[in-house]
């Protein structure tokens, strides 16, 4: 039979089957899609075929994926983490402070998304401690990221009304990710009595390491929508990639580098007659963003 993972804890899966059952299962041997070297070969999302044992169900192969959501290990290199499969959409919970969300951080999220073309909402939570500088700060980012097309809300997870965040939710599946502390599982929690996520205060999580979400695991809002909650990620590394593949993920250079001179062979780096370097200097790309994109390029793991 045919399955949809909820959950993964690495060795045990939660699997939705038709009718409505979840199963537990486990996975057989070697079950991997593809040559990357992912930490979890069965992701949240993935669908798969199991056969029934006992109660219980195991694994046997995983259907092939229309997407993932793929993080580069920033301390191992060469290893992969498919944080979800089969998404509509990434949701990113941002937040200004407690804790600091880096534009380097956002851009590389956002870059990991649009490789696979996969739409992004951006959420800047906890409003409510910005002051008006911060505030204006965070309008200032938000107009950044709406100028080529991502959606971008500011919120109070733990008491805006939530009409905008169920309606962008509506008929997908939707991947929702961000720092540890920024307010995830408060989200979700706050979308259905069914969601009865963990969420623990600013004093615990700040101790290094400390994570309240520990599994990725999808919710059923409705029949046709689903989140999936993530554990907190700190740094998110690129997976590998041509230097002239780069600005493809970025909409807005997209939307000009055909211009450029050298044509496809084009990174935008010093080359005589670039349409970026042209665009970031009459603004209409934002210097923030290229200077994101350079650091890509370098093979930086991540900008504070
Ligand atoms: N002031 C304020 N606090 C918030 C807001 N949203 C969430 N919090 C608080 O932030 C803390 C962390 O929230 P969580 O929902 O546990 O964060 P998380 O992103 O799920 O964290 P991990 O599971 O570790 O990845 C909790 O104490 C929440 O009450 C907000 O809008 N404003
Ligand atoms: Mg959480
Ligand atoms: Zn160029």
């Amino acid at each position: 039979m045919k399955g949809r993972v909820l959950k993964s804890t690495g060795s045990w899966y939660e699997v939705l089957i038709e009718g409505g059952q979840v199963l537990q299962a486990r996975a057989r041997g070697k079950l991997r899609l593809d040559d990357i070297n992912e930490t979890n070969p069965v992701a949240v999302g993935d669908w798969v075929d199991l056969q029934p044992e006992g109660n219980n169900a195991v694994i046997s192969a995983i259907l092939p994926r229309q997407n993932h959501m793929l993080r580069q290990s920033v301390k191992k290199k060469g290893q992969a983490h498919v944080l979800a499969a089969n998404i509509d959409q990434v949701m990113l919970i941002a937040t200004l402070k407690q804790p600091r969300t880096s534009l380097g951080f956002i851009d590389r999220f956002l870059v990991s998304a649009e490789a696979f073309r996969i739409p992004q909402v951006i959420i800047f939570n906890k409003r409510d401690l910005l002051t008006e500088t911060e505030l204006e700060e965070q309008t200032k980012l938000m107009q950044r990221y709406q100028t080529f097309g991502t959606r971008t809300l500011a919120l109070q997870a733990t008491h805006d009304d939530l009409l905008e965040v169920n309606e962008i939710l509506e008929n997908k599946v939707t991947l929702v990710a961000g720092h540890s502390g920024a307010g995830k599982s408060t989200l979700l929690n706050r979308l259905s009595d069914r969601i009865q996520q963990a969420t623990s205060n600013i004093s615990s999580f700040s101790n290094k390491g400390t994570h309240t979400t520990t599994f990725a695991e999808m919710f059923r809002l409705d029949e046709h929508s689903f989140v999936i909650d993530t554990p907190g990620v700190k740094e998110w590394g690129l997976v590998d990639m041509e230097p002239q593949e780069l600005s493809d993920y970025f909409p807005e250079m997209r939307a000009v580098r055909t211009s450029c001179k050298f044509g496809a062979r084009c990174i935008h780096f010093h080359e005589p007659g670039c349409a970026v370097i042209a665009a970031v200097e009459n603004q209409q790309i934002s210097l923030a963003r290229y200077e994101s994109y350079l650091s890509m390029l370098a093979g930086e793991d991540n900008r504070k």
